[in-house]
């Protein structure tokens, strides 16, 4: 229990709670438990080990064998790939959901995004040179619902990560936050892509003020060379008594997975800690797989605010985060009245003028107009593809809903926020 538990804010804000509507963004919180951190910046957790979002695209027929040493068993450059990016992957998930804890002590609530603020950098993988420059650009593209669109790529070895985030969150009675991730994020590198659907989660601690995350459900990543990856999670206790653990399974085939065959690999233990990876026939140990805590983080480079563009989020925040810095509530809410006010007034004149805020780099594809039989037939589109593959639906759900359960029958809208490059090739005011 931390000292802020007993306090008349905290008291007061959990008597809010009672109130709530499901947008997290209303709910108003102490100071202490503010975060100086957008969630348009929540992106760049995908691409702090710029070495292991890179990996597959250096893995080949010629050197596979070399990238997983231990697993002597490795039949092809296709499952390298898919054991690298599975890898990956779990490697971020440190950074999601528990860098808040590390670095602040609990999690903490971020600042919510005004449409079309943006967050804007890049990690120049200076000392080695094959690697090239990794980029991530976000942009919020809408406030009601909250939806932050990003991507991350890297020309130089054909890598690019695209996505969105949204979530749905609802209070349990006893006071545990529940979070649906809806959105997905899909990862191309050269001619491969893979699909991948994020995970549930809740936030406990939250009467004691230490909030902290876990993680429930699965994540599955899908390739299109047909590879798939279900990565279920838990939290203390329940797999080893650890905390966040996973059990993650790679299948040949969606065939394999669906009838209950036997993976290819399995790999589990703590996404936070230590990981092994295990023949999936014989259970044959093949030595670690991920160690999170010899693995350290890369920050992304990000330019001095005072190069900053107004619309780039730590120079729009950078006063409402000096006031929660500082535990001034008056700070706070007074800064925090100019964005909202000056987002009013925009609002406003745009509904004046019949215009809409013009999105920066993404632009939202409906994917209702595309119907069935040129769902696969005639399409290239790799998200329509490999849901496809899983009977994932394709609509507003939350992420991972299979075509027919109850959140696809409610869902009424398909349409997903995509990277525009030619967008950013013609970026006149925004360097990175
Ligand atoms: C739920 C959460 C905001 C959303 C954050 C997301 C889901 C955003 C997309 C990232 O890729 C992954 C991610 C990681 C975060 O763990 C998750 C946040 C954790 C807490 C925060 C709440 C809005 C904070 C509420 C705090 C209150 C109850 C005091």
């Amino acid at each position: 229990m931390t000292d802020y538990a007993s306090s008349s804010s905290w008291t007061s804000f959990l008597k809010s709670v009672a109130s709530f509507s499901g947008d997290i963004s209303s709910l108003t919180a102490p100071p202490f438990i503010l975060s100086t951190t957008s969630l348009s910046e929540f992106p760049q957790y995908w691409a702090e080990h710029p070495d292991l979002f890179l990996e597959s695209s250096f893995i080949t027929e010629e050197n596979y064998k070399s990238k997983f040493p231990d697993v002597t068993d490795l039949p092809s450059a296709e499952i390298a790939r898919m054991l690298s990016v599975t890898r990956w992957f779990i490697a971020t998930l440190k950074s999601q959901y528990c860098s808040r804890n590390e670095s602040m002590g609990t999690e903490k609530k971020p600042l919510n995004p005004f449409l079309g603020e943006i967050f804007v950098g890049k990690w120049d993988n200076k000392e080695k040179e094959e690697y090239g420059e990794t980029v991530l650009l976000s942009e919020q593209v809408s406030h009601h619902p909250p939806k932050t669109a990003y991507t991350i790529f890297n020309d130089k070895n054909d890598v690019k990560l695209e996505g969105y985030n949204q979530v749905k969150a609802s209070f349990s009675k006893t006071l545990m936050l529940g979070v649906k991730q809806l959105g997905h994020a899909m990862l191309h590198v050269k001619d491969e892509s893979f699909l991948i659907t994020l995970p549930a989660l809740h936030i406990e601690g939250i009467l004691m003020a230490a909030p902290f995350v876990e993680l429930n459900s699965k994540s599955i990543i899908q390739s299109s060379s047909g590879l798939v990856t279900v990565i279920e999670y838990s939290g203390r206790g329940y797999f080893s008594g650890k905390k966040n653990t996973f059990k993650a399974k790679l299948y040949k085939s969606v065939e394999d997975l669906n009838a209950n065959g036997y993976p290819l690999y399995t790999m589990s233990g703590q996404w936070s800690g230590v990981s092994k990876i295990a023949n999936g026939e014989t259970g044959e140990e093949r030595g670690t797989f991920y160690d999170a805590v010899n693995h350290p983080t890369e920050h992304i480079y990000v330019k001095p605010i005072e190069e900053q563009n107004p619309l780039e989020s730590r120079r729009a925040w950078e006063k409402v985060a000096e006031g929660i810095t500082f535990g001034d509530m008056t700070m706070i809410s007074q800064e925090k009245g100019k964005i909202e006010n000056h987002q009013r007034e925009l609002r406003k004149q745009e509904e004046e003028e019949g215009t809409e805020w013009k999105r920066r780099w993404f632009k939202e594809v409906d994917y209702s107009t595309i119907s069935a039989n040129e769902r696969l037939d005639k399409t290239d589109d790799k998200f329509i593809q490999l849901c496809a593959e899983l009977n994932l639906s394709t609509k507003n759900t939350p992420s991972g809903s299979i075509v027919g359960d109850k959140e696809d029958l409610k869902a009424e809208t398909s349409s997903h926020w995509r990277f525009n490059r030619q967008a950013w090739d013609e970026e006149k005011e925004i360097k990175v």
